[in-house]
């Protein structure tokens, strides 16, 4: 029976206060929300404590030296690099850590499928990002919203009426839920997206109850999430 709702379903914060002894996390990473976003997102809805470091781009050549991709973000567990910098890897690593990756393998792989389609529409921003010129921005945006964001949307929101408990695997937040958060709350969203969601009633109401969750709403408001 499909009877729990998003108001009845907290984030399982409590399996990290029960279950294990919580390490000391450096995300390291520019002040850009960029790759770091659904990693931070991930902690800070778990409630866990890490230290958010904005390297600026000078410092960035010798902290990417000691990457095997020479890429960040990176994420350090105890004082040790993980040794998987990749942006999804990492954030897959604390899903799993806090209990937001699914609550079985088949949930996992549920949600590890959903954030993976979650690249291709990120990748479809980088046009815009690219322009300059706000006209054309909105020219971009309006394009690629009909050919790429509107019928990703349609699919989605049939999942979450299928699936009838507010989130998009199982019945409980995971990072898949929090994927989408970000990527409709990117600043591009913010300025040119006002109407995406219109038709997608389910969605909508998700992303807003994500961003109505205490330890993220908190993170919003004080933090440098600009950009
Ligand atoms: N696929 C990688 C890409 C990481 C990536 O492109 N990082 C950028 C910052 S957003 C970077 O380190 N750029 C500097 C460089 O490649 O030298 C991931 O998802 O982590």
């Amino acid at each position: 029976m499909r009877s729990r709702t998003l108001d009845s379903v907290s984030p399982r914060k409590d399996y990290t206060l029960l279950q294990m002894k919580i390490p000391n996390y450096k995300l390291i990473y520019s002040n850009a929300r960029g790759r770091a976003d659904l990693a931070r997102l991930i902690l800070h809805c778990a409630g866990v404590p890490f230290e958010d470091i904005h390297c600026g781009h000078s410092d960035w050549p010798s902290i990417k030296q000691d990457t095997s991709f020479r890429q960040v973000p990176i994420l350090e567990v105890d004082g040790v690099h993980l040794e998987s910098h990749q942006s999804n890897a990492v954030a897959r690593y604390l899903a799993r850590q806090h209990g937001l990756a699914g609550q079985n393998q088949w949930e996992e792989t549920r949600a590890d499928m959903i954030v993976d389609c979650m690249c291709y529409l990120h990748a479809g921003m980088c046009p815009i990002t690219r322009e300059k010129n706000m006209e054309k921005q909105q020219e971009l945006f309006d394009e690629i919203n009909q050919e790429m964001i509107q019928p990703h949307a349609e699919v989605i929101e049939q999942l979450l009426i299928n699936n009838g408990s507010g989130y998009l695997v199982g019945n409980a937040l995971t990072w898949a839920d929090l994927a989408y958060y970000a990527y409709f709350t990117t600043p591009i969203m913010e300025l040119f997206g006002g109407q995406v969601l219109e038709d997608h009633p389910h969605l909508r109401q998700l992303v807003k109850h994500i961003g109505d969750i205490p330890t993220i709403k908190k993170y919003i408001e004080k933090s440098v999430r600009k950009n």
